[in-house]
C-alpha cells in the first residue's frame, strides 16, 4: 500500500516534469520558429553572365536569406537595388575605369565555385533589380528583375 502510494506519487513527479518540459520545449521551438522565419531563395550565378532565376518575387518587408552560389570560374556578385540606382552605378563605374569598389549591405561577393548568404528585407515595393558589377557583366546582361508586392494588399 505505502508502496503504492509512493510509486503513484513518483509517477504524478514524472508526469509533471514531463509536462513542464513539453511546456518548454513547446517555448523553445516556438522562439526558434520565429528567429529563422527567413524565406530562403537560391540564386545562381554562372559564367553565362547569367543570375538563375533571372526574375522572382518577394513581398514588401519579408526577411529574406538569399543564398548565392557561383557556378562558374571567375568572380561574380549580387547587388540589389533599384533598377535606376543599379544603372547609375554600372555608368559611374565604367567612368571611374576602376574593378574596385564598396557595396553596403545590399551586395555579396562569390568565389567561384563557392556560396554565399545576404539576409535581405525589401523596404518598399516595385521593380527592384539585381546586378554583377563585375567589370563588363552588367553590360553583358549580368542583371535580374525582382517584382515586390505590397505587404498589405486590400
Ligand atoms: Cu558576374
Amino acid at each position: 500500500m505505502n508502496f503504492q502510494i509512493q510509486h503513484l506519487s513518483t509517477l504524478s513527479k514524472y508526469v509533471g516534469i514531463s509536462f513542464v518540459v513539453a511546456v518548454l520545449n513547446l517555448a523553445f521551438t516556438h522562439q526558434a520558429t520565429a528567429s529563422t522565419e527567413a524565406r530562403t531563395v537560391a540564386i545562381d550565378m554562372n559564367d553565362k553572365l547569367r543570375f538563375n532565376p533571372a526574375s522572382w518575387e518577394a513581398t514588401e518587408g519579408e526577411d529574406l536569406r538569399l543564398v548565392v552560389t557561383n557556378s562558374g570560374k571567375v568572380r561574380h556578385e549580387l547587388v540589389i537595388g533599384k533598377e535606376k540606382e543599379l544603372a547609375e552605378h554600372a555608368k559611374q563605374m565604367l567612368e571611374a575605369h576602376s574593378g574596385h569598389h564598396h557595396h553596403m549591405n545590399n551586395a555579396v561577393s562569390v568565389e567561384p565555385g563557392q556560396s554565399a548568404v545576404l539576409n535581405w528585407t525589401f523596404k518598399s515595393p516595385g521593380t527592384w533589380g539585381m546586378a554583377c558589377f563585375e567589370p563588363g557583366h552588367f553590360e553583358a546582361g549580368m542583371a535580374g528583375q525582382i517584382t515586390v508586392k505590397p505587404k498589405h494588399s486590400h
